[in-house]
């Protein structure tokens, strides 16, 4: 009210306006919530698939993404991966913008996957199409509708052969449609020199089985490579660091294009995922529920994998026969009301 002598230093308005105040609140509180242990960090999705002949290095491959220090094993030791399964991390790195330097995080699954592709005596693919339709089942059970890259993982030590060639060409056909999400990787090309990777480029392109297919993906062809134990026995402290800086470079070359594959894929569009019924898919999940809910329930996993899982990987080997077929599917829903009431029965137990 005007005319008054004394203004009153308790009115909001002047407090909030009072630019000492706002600054006292980050002076003061700044500090302590910087010291909060639950801290904000803004982040992206990408989700990746990698595909590939066994030996191929794709479990390898996801290896070196995580850790650049990573050393292969010996051929010897060779372990062969045997579902398709999720691996998620998170990488933090510095991108450019037109405000300046900012910090992004990008939360990464990888879907590792066994071999696919391998040529057999009849050239039947049946196999390869179980193996993608539980590729797809293994996204939705995590909940992943989307894919931002779907890697095929080759390796070129003696040059292109046959088989690669013919690999190639049913990754390609299996992934249809999806090319815009598609690259190739070579492996094992620690050592290689820019020339020699060029080299490599142009036999894929100048091959004329696959040149439509390197025009399909853009030309897209990415190299990683990674220590191994045989290498390490022969290497001295300077090519040590030269190697680790041609493999790092790779990784960085792959990763930065994980991170510019904003564009995704949709699950729902690959032409496997409209092969399986989406009844099947819904009792693929209610069964792997009922598993987990007996497991934690009984905390008797033996009984529950001996009965329940046989069924389950029962399910998921023969899919293919379910698919449209209304008999077979009312023989399924009997499968799991018998799953659920073994569920019962071992709660009951309890
Ligand atoms: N030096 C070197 N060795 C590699 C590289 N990639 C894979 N290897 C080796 O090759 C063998 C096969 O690699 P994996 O990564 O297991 O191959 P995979 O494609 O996962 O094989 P499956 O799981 O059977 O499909 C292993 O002994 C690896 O140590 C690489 O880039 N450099
Ligand atoms: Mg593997």
């Amino acid at each position: 009210m005007s005319g008054r002598k004394h203004n009153n230093p308790y009115n909001r308005d002047e407090i909030k306006s009072n630019s000492m105040a706002r600054e006292t609140f980050y002076n003061v509180l700044g500090p302590l919530a910087s010291n909060d242990p639950a801290k904000l960090k803004e982040s992206q999705t990408r989700n990746i698939i990698l595909v590939g002949k066994s030996r191929s290095g794709k479990s390898t491959l996801f290896r070196v993404l995580k850790n650049p220090l990573h050393i292969a094993e010996n051929e010897t030791i060779f372990s062969e991966t045997r579902n398709a399964y999720l691996h998620p991390f998170t990488v933090e790195t510095t991108e450019r913008t037109d405000s300046g330097d900012k910090i992004v995080n990008y939360n990464i699954n990888i879907i590792d996957t066994p071999g696919l592709f391998e040529q057999r005596v009849s050239g039947e693919t049946a196999s390869d199409n179980d193996e993608i339709k539980k590729l797809i089942l293994k996204c939705l059970e995590s909940e992943i509708t989307k894919i931002n890259c779907i890697f095929f993982v080759f390796t070129l030590q003696a040059g292109l052969n046959k088989d690669d060639v013919a690999a190639i060409k049913q990754f390609s056909a299996l992934f249809q449609g999806a090319e815009n999400v598609m690259s190739l990787i070579i492996t094992r090309a620690e050592g290689w020199d820019n020339t020699f990777k060029q080299q490599k480029i142009q036999e894929v392109k100048d091959h004329p089985e696959l040149k439509s297919i390197f025009d399909q993906v853009s030309g897209r062809i990415f190299f990683s490579g990674s220590f191994s134990n045989l290498a390490l026995n022969k290497l001295d402290n300077k090519k040590a660091e030269d190697m680790f800086i041609d493999i790092a470079y790779m990784r960085f070359d792959i990763l930065s294009h994980i991170f510019e594959s904003k564009d995704a894929h949709s699950i729902s569009n690959l032409s496997h995922y409209r092969l399986i019924d989406s009844d099947i898919i819904s009792i693929s999940i209610s069964l792997k529920e009922t598993i987990e809910k007996a497991s934690s329930i009984t905390g008797d996993k033996q009984l529950v994998t001996d009965r329940i899982r046989s069924l389950v990987e029962q399910l998921l080997s023969r899919q293919h026969i379910y698919i449209g077929n209304s008999e077979k599917l009312k023989e399924l829903n009997n499968t799991v009301t018998e799953a659920n009431n073994i569920l019962r029965q071992l709660i009951d137990k309890k």
